[in-house]
């Protein structure tokens, strides 16, 4: 290690006892643009520690949330020591003279570290994305509740079962009108997904979950909602020039809100007004 001496010797006393107030005036400009950058994300305080993802509504979103936060923080370890070193390596090994450095290669315990530590970081990150993938693929024997989604060539079609004796019920979107997928809490429910002519994907950002909707198969997956309220669904999968009309409205109700809602849509004729969860359920939530 050769050091150039410091430059700072020549200098008279006050120069040198002024020098750390200039740096911390240096650094405040860039301080003052990081603050103003996060400002301006639009996220509250409540969001940051979610690192961009929405809320869940759902135990198997709740899994994944964890999942990402950790390998979010994970992420910013690395990164953070990577930064450190570069910006050591700037500092320590700037140039200094017209010399050639002393010219190195091949050191083996770095070269088997850094082989080894992100081989051990991929296993870790593969093992809980398995362990969670199971997780969300788990399908019990007797779910509460059966919905058929069926996208097509631009919309969705929810198909509720019969259930004890009442009429099997069906919510089609219309142009410009996105249907509503009335769903209760605190019940197992079953999606069940076809498809009549292209790939859509099933996606509903509030349950950190998609699921792509294919011709000739039959996906299927399970969740329980623990939230009530309305949230928005899309089709995740670019699958035509009106792929943007697909989007759809989830409302999710209190388990006997959801039942007195199906009685009534079930019994109607005219099918089912966008606002007839709500008024069914006599409630504004
Ligand atoms: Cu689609």
């Amino acid at each position: 290690m050769s050091h150039a001496p410091s430059r700072d010797t020549d200098r008279p006393l006050s120069a040198a006892g002024a020098a750390p107030r200039g740096r911390l005036a240096r650094l405040r400009l860039p301080a003052l643009l990081g603050v103003l950058a996060l400002a301006a994300t639009g996220c509250s305080k409540n969001d940051v520690p979610r690192f961009g993802f929405p809320k869940p509504i759902t135990p198997q979103g709740e899994r994944v949330l964890s999942f990402w936060q950790g390998s979010a923080i994970a992420a910013l370890v690395v990164g953070v020591f990577v930064w450190g070193l570069i910006f050591w390596c700037v500092v320590a090994y700037r140039k200094n003279s017209d010399e050639l450095p002393r010219q190195v290669r091949y050191n083996l315990p770095i070269e088997i570290l850094y082989t080894a530590v992100p081989l051990i970081i991929i296993g870790v990150l593969f093992y809980y994305t398995a362990v969670i993938e199971n997780y969300e693929d788990k399908q019990t024997a007797h779910p509460g509740l059966t919905i058929g989604v069926i996208g097509y060539k631009w919309n969705w079609q929810f198909d509720y079962p019969s259930v004890n004796g009442s009429k099997a019920l069906q919510v089609n979107g219309r142009e410009g009108e996105p249907p509503e997928l009335v769903l209760p809490t605190d019940t197992t429910i079953r999606f069940v997904e076809s498809s009549p002519d292209v790939i859509h994907s099933f996606w509903v950002p509030s349950f950190l979950f998609k699921r792509d909707v294919i011709p000739g198969r039959d996906n299927q997956f399970e969740l329980t909602i623990t939230k009530p309220g309305e949230y928005i669904g899309r089709c995740a999968e670019l699958c035509g020039v009106d792929h943007d009309r697909m989007s759809f409205e989830v409302r999710v109700l209190a388990k006997a809100d959801y039942q007195k809602w199906y009685a009534k849509a079930s019994a109607s004729t005219t099918g089912v007004s966008p606002d007839s969860a709500l008024t069914a359920a006599g409630s504004n939530s």
